[in-house]
């Protein structure tokens, strides 16, 4: 008995069984705040037994290496994960490994993300090398544990999985990263998985009228009473004009009509203000598919996914969309956008939302480059080359117009850096953002004038707003709140960072001009122009005329919890792993004190309607398979 308790602590399996645990523990501390090992070992020590036994009893030969395999596999992924929270705010689910060739977009920030600290995680394996080095003598056997006391390891951590998995398969995950907390990393992605399986099974079955899911009901929801388009104020007062749309990469709300130093960041956007609609009170919705989950949002007032980028999900899709309904009207429908069409699967995009024609970097080319595209000035002017062939070919055409160059790490070549910047702001992420959306506000003017100088200004709608935003996660330094702060001359808090700007101009229309302040999200930009245009849509769509309505309630996830929202006055993020709940007033800034205390309370209501709406949207979304 001595004999065999002596060999299992000198065994491989008694040594990973310790490192791996002790990865565990650290993980769920640094990306959960989880400081309760109990729960770490509950849950994830079920998945380390059956790995481990499983080791044992398959190989019988090459144990250590299995188990290097293993070790250095998991702390990689435990690595990645945690540089991925830091970067996104929240933890990835398996979907993101199908990401994976998307990674290049942020790879540059990601590497400014790596902590020293990162590298403990690895600490086990030196320590191992040290052992077989130092050791010589004393290296870890590697006789065979028994068979049977695996078998039980095994099957114990096979219930232990099970009953778990059971146990909370039925739960909605509102928040990854806290449903992981409570209920065990890997548990997660299982109840995930399943759950994706199940509910989009379900949503096969929904028809809209299945549900009775009308334009009507979706509008009741948002507190408003429902009347159709065609009898809105300014309803086709734009009909037959082009419709150029431009989305801004990273463009947030808060830099616009602002100064530093007496020096306009966005001088061609301030000067349009004076002829066209600002809506100050836009909010990004995006989900994992970022610039993507924007055109998608964009082009059909449905909510996008999510966790999952849902472009990876349009694949053989045709989308009741912009494009389709403009095509309706006989409208020439493109997309602009420097980077490879590959990318976010735009090449399956496009044709769901039934664009005639992409342009992309093989259209391009590479010409100015900076960062991962040719510069936004080169971007606009082969655009403009492009949008004179096509107004030269067709009667009207609708181009959703994508710059590239105010990409995060915001970092552009010398002569591209226009703004002369205060000392504190040289060489930090804000100030680079700063230069970078003055740039992209520089070349946006020039294609205006472009537009203007060939009379195309006056025969289109103009739009444009911001992607999501440049400024977030821990790439913001604690220099980077001060110098935000002192900018804003408040705290930069959520709703300075989703705030978007969303800017409509109708050249000739002066009733078309002014701040209109009416809560809006993505999701209602397309109803919005809709309006203008005079083509009232036959689809569901989940936004509205932002011009008519005024009550809304708008739902975000994936950067904040499922069943966080948005409405008239209020920003109600849901509790995450890190947080209790948050509630933001709008006006203010300021946060309000949930007095309810109790979470069942607080916001129920509107809470359990964004639920409602976001539901609806993704059913809808999947019974158009
Ligand atoms: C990729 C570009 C940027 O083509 O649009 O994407 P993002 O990283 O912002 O999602
Ligand atoms: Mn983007």
């Amino acid at each position: 008995m001595k004999d065999s308790i002596k060999r299992l602590l000198t065994s491989y399996f008694f040594y990973f069984l310790i490192m791996i645990s002790l990865k565990f523990i650290i993980l769920r501390y640094l990306l959960l705040q989880d400081t309760s090992i109990w729960a770490g070992i509950w849950y994830d020590a079920s998945f380390i037994l059956i790995f481990m036994a499983l080791i044992e009893l398959v190989f019988k030969r090459g144990k250590a290496a299995a188990y290097l395999v293993l070790d250095l596999f998991l702390s990689l992924l435990f690595i990645g994960m945690l540089i991925y929270e830091r970067y996104f705010g929240t933890v990835p689910t398996y979907y993101d490994l199908s990401q994976l060739n998307q990674v290049g977009s942020v790879n540059e920030s990601m590497w400014l993300l790596v902590n020293g600290t990162d590298f403990l995680l690895l600490a086990d394996l030196l320590l191992l090398v040290v052992i077989w080095i130092v050791g010589r003598t004393w290296t870890y056997p590697t006789k065979q544990t028994s068979n049977f006391a695996m078998s039980v390891f095994l099957i114990a951590g096979l219930v232990i999985a099970i009953f778990n998995f059971q146990m909370n398969k039925g739960e909605p995950i509102l928040d990854s990263a806290l449903f992981a907390k409570e209920n065990g990393l890997f548990n997660t992605q299982f109840v995930q998985y399943y759950q994706d399986q199940t509910n989009s099974e379900k949503a096969f079955a929904f028809s809209g009228e299945d549900q009775n899911v009308t334009q009507q009901k979706i509008e009741e929801l948002k507190g408003n009473s429902y009347t159709p388009m065609s009898e809105h104020d300014y309803f086709g007062v734009a009909e037959d004009r082009n419709l150029i749309v431009v989305q801004i990469e990273s463009l947030q709300d808060f830099v616009i009509g602002e100064s530093i130093d007496g020096q306009e960041i966005t001088p061609n956007i301030n000067e349009w203000l004076n002829d066209s609609m600002y809506f100050t009170d836009v909010y990004q919705q995006i989900g994992s598919g970022n610039t993507s989950d924007a055109e998608f949002l964009m082009n059909t007032s449905l909510y996008p996914l999510g966790k999952k980028a849902t472009t990876d999900q349009v694949g053989g899709m045709e989308l009741p969309s912009l494009p389709r309904m403009l095509d309706e009207k006989s409208y020439h429908n493109v997309t602009m956008h420097a980077d490879e069409v590959e990318y976010w699967n735009r090449d399956e995009l496009y044709p769901a939302l039934g664009f005639d024609d992409y342009y992309d970097d093989k259209f391009y080319g590479e010409k100015d480059t900076v960062g991962f595209g040719p510069s936004d000035g080169w971007f606009y002017h082969r655009s403009m080359g492009a949008i004179d062939e096509i107004d030269e070919e067709y009667d009207k055409f609708y181009a959703h117009v994508l710059s590239l160059t105010s990409h995060t790490p915001f970092e552009m070549p010398a002569d591209k850096e226009g703004l002369d910047l205060p000392a504190e702001y040289e060489g930090t992420l804000t100030g680079n953002y700063l230069q970078s959306v003055h740039y992209a506000d520089q070349a946006l003017g020039e294609f205006f004038q472009d537009l203007k100088d060939r009379g195309l200004w006056e025969e289109s709608v103009i739009a444009l707003y911001g992607d999501h935003s440049g400024l977030h996660g821990k790439l913001l330094k604690d220099e980077d709140q001060d110098l935000l702060a002192d900018f804003l001359g408040e705290r930069y808090s959520l709703l300075n960072r989703f705030n978007i700007p969303f800017i409509v101009g109708v050249p000739g229309e002066e009733e078309l001009t002014g701040t209109v302040d009416h809560t809006g999200g993505q999701i209602d930009m397309m109803p919005t122009l809709l309006n203008l245009l005079g083509v009232e849509p036959e689809s569901l769509y989940f936004g509205h005329n932002l011009l008519h309505y005024e009550n809304n309630l708008l739902g975000m996830r994936y950067y904040v919890p499922t069943s966080s929202f948005l409405n008239n006055g209020t920003f109600y993020i849901a509790q995450n792993s890190r947080f209790d709940a948050r509630i933001l007033n709008m006006q203010t800034n300021e946060r309000i004190e949930d007095t309810y205390k109790d979470p069942n309370h607080a916001f129920k209501e509107e809470r359990e309607d964004i639920l409602q709406l976001l539901q609806w949207s993704d059913a809808y979304f999947e019974s158009l398979r």
